[in-house]
């Protein structure tokens, strides 16, 4: 693992402040995609390119948005190996990986120097390449979805909006207020390098996940009786949890199978169309246990727990 500086790659692990807490770097190319013509970036089927592992929830997010859009012949995807080693995300040969059509890269960090020569940053997925102007977009997955959701709909295949006009307000908040103590917070928990620190992390992400659930108790989906671009947030974080973050990030306190709506509720996302294909938990595992040697210094994979994602639920 590690990061670009001025374009050349060095060995660098994540950042913790003196007090132990993880810190998340911010993402740099922020392009968007417009149907007003008020950005360089319009939606076109064919001309832009999705980088992703099947194992990170950020990149996640932009694969299902992409797959309950019915985006698939207009988007085109590249899937890196699960193991992230010293050199980054590579695309070695795998069973689900898919190499770069574009570069021919054998390492993801040849599609940001692709981008710019001098970049100085965190080589993360998902990335969103632009085949005509031959750059990267987006490497922010919250933007991507959004865009897909929003700027993609004429080309959309499935007419489905996650990112209603008269819910937006109440979409962005709810996504804004799961980042920290779930989708983030299983990082800060894991990734904590103090007691407190992790201390803080768990009681802010068990306090979160059961609010949720007792909100779930009343309503379908997180902002009403239709998924939304929140739910895609939070399911993310809900697949990998009992696999890894239980075990691995030490977020310990209640597995997501325990709980009573929480866990019907993750199951129905996962069983919306075309989800499922996009959740991949030996990739999943595979990243994480292998990949994390600060936190599993002998990469060994835990096996359970044995969990039936295509069990009925009867949440209407
Ligand atoms: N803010 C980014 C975060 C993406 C991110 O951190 N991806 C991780 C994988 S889960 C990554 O590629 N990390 C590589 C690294 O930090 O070196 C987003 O939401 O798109």
């Amino acid at each position: 693992m590690g990061m670009l500086i001025d374009g050349t790659w060095h060995e660098k692990g994540w950042e913790t402040d003196e007090e132990g807490h993880f810190q998340r770097s911010e993402t740099d190319f922020r392009d968007w995609i417009t149907t007003d013509g008020s950005s360089d970036f319009a939606p076109d089927s064919g001309r832009y390119h999705l980088y992703v592992s099947y194992a990170c929830p950020w990149a996640h997010r932009t694969l299902i948005t992409r797959a309950l859009k019915g985006l698939e012949d207009d988007v085109s995807v590249s899937v890196v190996h699960p193991f992230m080693g010293d050199d980054g995300w590579s695309f070695e040969d795998g069973d689900g990986t898919v190499p770069d059509p574009i570069h021919g890269a054998d390492l993801l960090r040849e599609v940001y120097t692709a981008a710019d020569s001098n970049y100085t940053g965190r080589v993360t997925v998902p990335v969103l390449w632009d085949r005509q102007k031959e750059t990267i977009v987006n490497n922010e997955s919250l933007e991507i979805m959004r865009m897909f959701d929003v700027a993609f709909d004429d080309l959309a295949s499935r007419d489905i909006d996650l990112y209603p006009e008269d819910r937006r307000e109440e979409i962005d908040e709810v996504i804004e207020s799961i980042y920290q103590p779930i989708n983030n917070g299983v990082y800060r928990a894991g990734f904590s390098t103090t007691q407190q620190a992790y201390d803080e992390a768990i009681d802010e992400l068990f306090e979160a996940l059961d609010h949720w659930d007792r909100v779930l108790g009343e309503r379908r989906f997180l902002c009403g009786d239709r998924p939304t671009e929140a739910d895609i947030c939070m399911f993310t974080t809900l697949f990998r949890f009992d696999a890894v973050y239980h075990t691995h990030f030490m977020c310990n306190v209640r597995q997501i199978s325990d709980y009573e709506n929480l866990w019907p509720y993750a199951r129905s996302i996962y069983q919306l169309p075309d989800v499922a294909e996009t959740c991949r938990l030996d990739h999943i595992k595979h990243h994480y246990f292998r990949s994390h040697p600060s936190v599993n210094p002998h990469r060994i994979e835990a096996r359970g727990p044995s969990l039936d994602w295509s069990l009925p639920q009867d949440r209407t």
